[in-house]
């Protein structure tokens, strides 16, 4: 029996997914005022009132306990769709939505032209579901209008599970809750402002930002006309994804900032579970040279080891005011922490605060390059640090910008270094507290280790005679 429950694992046949509702459908439903007709059309589901596809409601007149049997939807390769702003909501009765990767599943996208009228795109909603196995969730706003567009102009966010009613397993191929529009590049200029949407997940489980054959995909909330949405991720589990981006501008006449995010892989508080993984870049900058707000931070908390393998950017372009102040990472992790690119979190305004990297890992940390100049304070949470890449800015003993833990040592690579400074020195270092406790010294040399090996091995072998 055992063998072949795993057997149907193995083949990806799960039983729990074949009871699931099945649309049917030929095309992609644009659901504008239709019902979701499920397979045999006999048991359609109508929104409610509120809008809401409500799989324990299904006729929409609010009594909930209609029979449809069992909870959850099986999409397949078909996709739910509106494009006039109206939301998707769904409540599936406890059950689980599936659909095929390498599709929008779920889209409320809008491409508005060039028209510098206005137009909103709706919000997706998933509550009351069990795991999500799907493609795409979209909810984007294209416009290549460089006008103020009227109102409603928002974008519409896309919110997954709920505190009190956690989805299990999420496994989605990206998340689009983007503003688009003709400043896409860094310092395009444009009037559209235009905000972009939030993306919420609240899981008991992973968060796999991927298709079904493992590509990482990206959460992309910027705007570059207005303020990026913020990312809020709260499961206990794995999260993984190929970048996150959410820069921000802002124009004359309005404030950009990006608004940061939020991870925390324990929320039943037992203890991490999983792992934190974005293979590229983290992008939480603000990239206008106008108006700004301070950007906000972002906080990767209750994971065992966390990895990021792109450039960090949480930095702040706006020279305008004096708290056009940058975003912070701030990190705790029960084992490791690797960042792999370049972290970048100046700011443009003299009085304005740069962000600050604040690392805690009851392992290592493990950096790049780190350049001292672009960040408030760069705080490396751990008894031992390695600096693999090259250490720029670093003014010498106790520069207040280069703290560790009590007593910590941080080491890097003098071979890769072109700083006087660094070509084998040894440096006091400035703990939390602000006390000359930790170090900065160079990786043992080569001949040093192999000194050290041979040592070693001349000890060992010196126990071995003795032993015997
Ligand atoms: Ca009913
Ligand atoms: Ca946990």
């Amino acid at each position: 029996m055992k063998r072949i429950l795993l057997l149907a694992l193995v083949l990806g046949i799960s039983p729990a997914i074949s009871q699931a509702a099945v649309l049917d459908a030929t095309t992609s439903l644009n659901l504008l005022a239709n019902p979701i007709p499920l397979a045999g059309g006999t048991q359609n589901v109508t929104a409610n009132g509120s809008g809401v596809y409500d799989f324990a409601d299904r006729n929409g007149d609010g009594t909930t306990g209609d029979a449809v049997a069992p909870g959850g939807l099986s999409l397949g390769g078909f996709a739910l769709t509106t494009d006039d702003s109206t939301a998707i909501k769904l409540s599936l009765n406890g059950g689980s939505i599936t659909g095929n990767s390498g599709i929008a599943g779920i889209s409320t996208y809008r491409n508005l032209g060039g028209s510098a009228v206005g137009g909103a795109t709706g919000a997706v909603t998933i509550t009351n579901a069990g795991n999500l196995a799907l493609g795409v969730i979209n909810t984007a706003r294209r416009s290549t209008s460089t006008s103020s567009p009227g109102a409603p102009n928002t974008v519409g966010s896309i919110t997954i599970g709920e505190v009190a009613s956690r989805v299990g397993d999420v496994r989605v191929d990206a998340l689009y809750a983007a503003n688009y529009n003709t400043a896409d590049s860094a310092n395009g200029y444009t009037y559209n402002k235009t905000s972009g949407g939030n993306v919420t997940i609240y899981g008991s489980g992973d968060v796999l930002v991927k298709d079904s054959v493992g590509t990482y995909g990206n959460i992309v909330t910027w705007s570059h006309g207005a303020q990026s949405g913020l990312i809020t991720v709260s499961h206990d589990g794995g999260f993984a994804a190929a970048g996150l981006l959410a820069t921000a501008g802002g124009v004359y006449g309005t404030t950009g900032k990006a608004k940061g995010a939020s991870f925390n892989g324990d929320a039943n508080l037992d203890g991490a579970d999983g792992d934190f993984y974005v293979a590229g870049d983290v992008l939480f900058a603000q990239v206008r040279l106008t108006y700004g707000d301070p950007n906000g931070n972002i906080t990767i908390t209750g994971y065992r080891n966390v990895t990021i393998g792109g450039k960090i950017e949480t930095y702040h372009a706006s020279s305008q005011y004096t708290d056009n102040n940058a975003g912070s990472l701030i990190v705790t992790a029960a084992g490791n922490i690797v960042l792999d690119g370049a972290i970048d979190m100046h700011v443009s305004n003299a009085s304005a605060v740069a962000g600050t990297l604040d690392l805690a890992a009851g392992g290592t940390i493990t950096l790049n390059d780190l350049n001292l100049a672009l960040l408030k304070q760069a705080k490396l949470g751990a008894a031992t640090s390695h600096i693999n890449g090259v250490l720029s800015g670093f003014a010498g003993d106790n520069d207040p910008r280069l703290r560790t833990y009590l007593g910590g040592t941080v080491i890097y690579d003098p071979s890769v270094q072109t700083d006087p400074l660094l070509q084998g020195q040894s440096y006091s270092l400035l703990d939390f507290g602000g006390n000359p406790t930790g170090f900065l010294v160079p990786i043992p040399e080569p001949a040093t280790l192999a000194l050290l090996a041979i040592g070693g091995m001349g000890l060992l072998s010196a126990r071995r005679r003795r032993r015997r």
